[in-house]
């Protein structure tokens, strides 16, 4: 039998366990990337860890989320990861050069390779035929330290992608689609790998879109082959020689087969306050529109922003719309100037942001109260965007341009009615290059002294699993539960490397007494729960998600279903994650409800059936745990860092 492109690579790399979908396999990483925000944290880790040097082909550590510096925290951040950087061979991507998924495509991605990011829009590597997956930043410490990857031998869906696409009609409309096909929930264990003749239609930019927003779905990982429109793309990026072809036999089997027409996408959108909301642009028609965001490591490409600069070219933005530019990269930047656009976008009234995160994690341009937000970004979570009452809508850059001539949601297939003609913009044969904004380590790491300013606090310890565990539920949430409520980002995010700070802001936008109530619980003694519905843990891997509730002393969390990233964090910090074996005993219990957990540490280490007591209801229910053995050892032992010590 055949085998596909995931199945081909994995089994490159494959340490521990057989293909086998469905199973625990561990991996060898060759590249690492990190992003500030989860970086410093790693870094932490890292050296907790004592490694003299990464032991990867190669790790770089981006700053390009908390870029705005209001106050020393952030700058403290960035020179704490340069020193570790400089230090332990990493390279160091500075302030200024970009979104990591943008400059790790350009700069360093390679087919058939392995990279492991501290984010969890790492897949956008799959454009360019890498298997990239995002974890938590203490996964990605450990594949620098040398150790492997555990994670589920996924179960590959194919995507047999046929035709071309319309004019007006984006890559992002195709993940659009994805994500009304498949959802937002339901999805853990799956890869998309992508096929057919519609592939090469596609620029490795837009490819990259499409497998940036798989993580939108849940899916481990999204990939497309490598052909020769992966070749044009690193040779522009003066980097042929990474090249490689890297195809599915034609007998590969897969877990399930899907077809999508190119022809048939529409220009779509999804509202708030989800991605899996998916409408089409003409059903929202006519909505007034108060700001246009076009960036983010979805769709700030070359080719997305000379798009909307053709179309804008001699225009004006509406008045009613602030509109905004957050260019992918300094190499975006640069190659737009170079060709003009830079001038268009500008002349038609672009507010030009920094190459960085900026207005996609809400800590900067967030719109007005009520605003409607036009974003060509991948997640419109409430209140992600740093104003609680705006309604965010995920739209295309092609349906971003139209909203900013038109200050509505307009279908931009009608721009041809006003007389724009569809760009039409072709990829550069070369790119303009110039690397000089990367750090590169050091030969005489002896002489490197780590800067620690009084942002960088050391991680916390988890207490391994006691007997038995006596809790309160201090929180009851509903589905799809992001990590976006459990620990915002935004403004809140330059306090990441200071958890006991950070931890004040957990579940802030569901609700805000949840911090004072934890900490009566915690320091009463008591274990916090928290109770939830399906998909909890939803979107950025962010371990502080499950770092920030360590803190405040949770043991457990019980749930209808989980997330991949989240629950490999939670289980890294020594939380366990339950799921309820009746899903109709999430409805018998409520905040402030006593639970015990008896002998859980003696049932796990046993394998045995685990009971919940209600004992404010006098009631019991049964919880699954789906634990591999490693997984069971690290949750007795109190989390991986000191499941690492006792293994030393
Ligand atoms: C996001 O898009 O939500 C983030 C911010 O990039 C997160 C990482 C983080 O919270 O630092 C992610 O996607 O993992
Ligand atoms: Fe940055 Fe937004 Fe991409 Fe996350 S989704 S990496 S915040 S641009």
């Amino acid at each position: 039998m055949g085998k596909g492109i995931v199945q081909k690579i994995l089994e490159k790399h494959i340490v521990e366990g057989k293909w086998e979908p469905g199973k625990e396999i561990a991996i060898k990483i060759d590249q690492t990337l990190t992003q500030d925000a989860t970086g410093t944290m790693a870094y932490l880790q890292f050296e907790a860890m004592g490694a003299p040097k990464v032991k990867t082909e190669l790790s770089v550590s981006y700053v390009d989320h908390n870029t705005v510096q209001i106050g020393f925290e952030n700058a403290d951040d960035h020179k704490y990861l340069q020193s570790v950087a400089t230090k332990y061979g990493i390279i160091y991507s500075r302030a200024g050069n970009g979104i990591c998924h943008q400059v790790h495509l350009e700069r360093f991605g390679r087919p058939g390779k392995t990279l492991l990011g501290s984010d969890s829009h790492t897949p956008t590597g799959g454009g360019i035929g890498m298997v990239a997956i995002g974890a938590g930043g203490l996964d990605v410490a450990v594949a620098m330290a040398g150790g492997s990857f555990y994670l589920t031998c996924p179960k590959v869906i194919k995507v047999n992608l046929r035709g071309k696409l319309k004019p007006w009609c984006a890559a992002k409309d195709v993940v659009l689609k994805m994500l009304e096909i498949f959802t937002t929930k339901g999805n853990v264990g799956c890869v998309f790998e992508y096929a057919g003749d519609g592939v090469k239609t596609l620029s490795v930019p837009e490819r990259a879109t499409i497998t940036n927003m798989g993580a939108e779905c849940g899916v481990t990982t999204s990939v497309f082959p490598s052909d020769e429109t992966t070749r044009a793309f690193l040779k522009a990026q003066d980097r042929e020689k990474d090249w490689s072809e890297l195809n599915a036999d034609s007998d590969a089997e897969y877990e399930k087969v899907i077809d999508l027409d190119l022809s048939e996408i529409v220009p779509l959108t999804a509202y708030p306050h989800s991605p899996g909301n998916i409408k089409t642009v003409k059903e929202l028609e006519g909505m007034e529109v108060d700001q246009v965001c076009l960036g983010s490591c979805t769709n700030s490409s070359y080719k997305d922003l000379m798009t909307v600069a053709n179309i804008l070219k001699g225009k004006k933005a509406h008045p009613n719309v602030s509109f905004v530019i957050a260019p992918g990269s300094k190499q975006v930047l640069e190659n737009i100037t170079r060709d003009g656009g830079l001038t268009d976008l500008i002349g038609a009234g672009a507010r030009i942001a920094e190459s960085a995160c900026g207005f996609c994690i809400g800590n900067s341009q967030s719109p007005k109260t009520e605003a409607v937000s036009l974003r060509t970004s991948n997640r419109n979570f409430l209140g992600r965007s740093g104003t609680k009452s705006a309604q965010a809508y995920l739209v295309s850059p092609e349906t971003a341009a139209a909203a900013v001539i038109t200050g509505k949601m307009t279908d931009p297939r009608d721009l041809e009615k006003r007389g724009i003609k569809y760009p039409n913009v072709q990829m550069p044969e070369s790119f303009y290059i110039d690397d000089s904004m990367f750090i590169y380590p050091t030969e005489h790491p002896e002489n490197i002294k780590i800067n620690r300013g009084p942002n960088i606090g050391d991680p916390p310890a988890a207490l391994p699993m006691p007997d038995s565990i006596t809790g309160e539920v201090t929180i009851k949430v509903e589905d799809q539960i992001t990590t976006d409520h459990i620990i915002p980002a935004g403004s809140k995010m330059k306090y990441r490397s200071n958890v006991p700070k950070y931890s004040e802001f957990l579940f802030e936008v569901v609700d805000s007494n949840f911090y004072e109530r934890a900490k009566k619980i915690r320091d009463s003694g008591k274990s916090n729960i928290f109770i939830a519905g399906l998909s909890y843990g939803q979107g950025s891997s962010r371990e502080h998600a499950a770092l920030c509730p360590m803190f405040m002393g949770t043991k457990a969390v019980i749930a209808k279903s989980f997330e991949r990233i989240h629950t490999a964090n939670l289980i890294n910090f020594g939380i366990i994650p339950l799921t309820f074996k009746n899903e109709s005993d999430y409805n018998k219990i409520e905040q402030g409800d006593d639970l015990e957990i008896p002998n859980i540490k003696n049932v796990i280490k046993n394998g045995e059936n685990l009971k919940v007591k209600n004992t404010s209801k006098e009631l019991e229910f049964e919880v699954d745990y789906n634990l591999s053995d490693r997984q069971r050892e690290i949750i007795l032992a109190g989390g991986t860092l000191a499941y690492m010590k006792n293994k030393a």
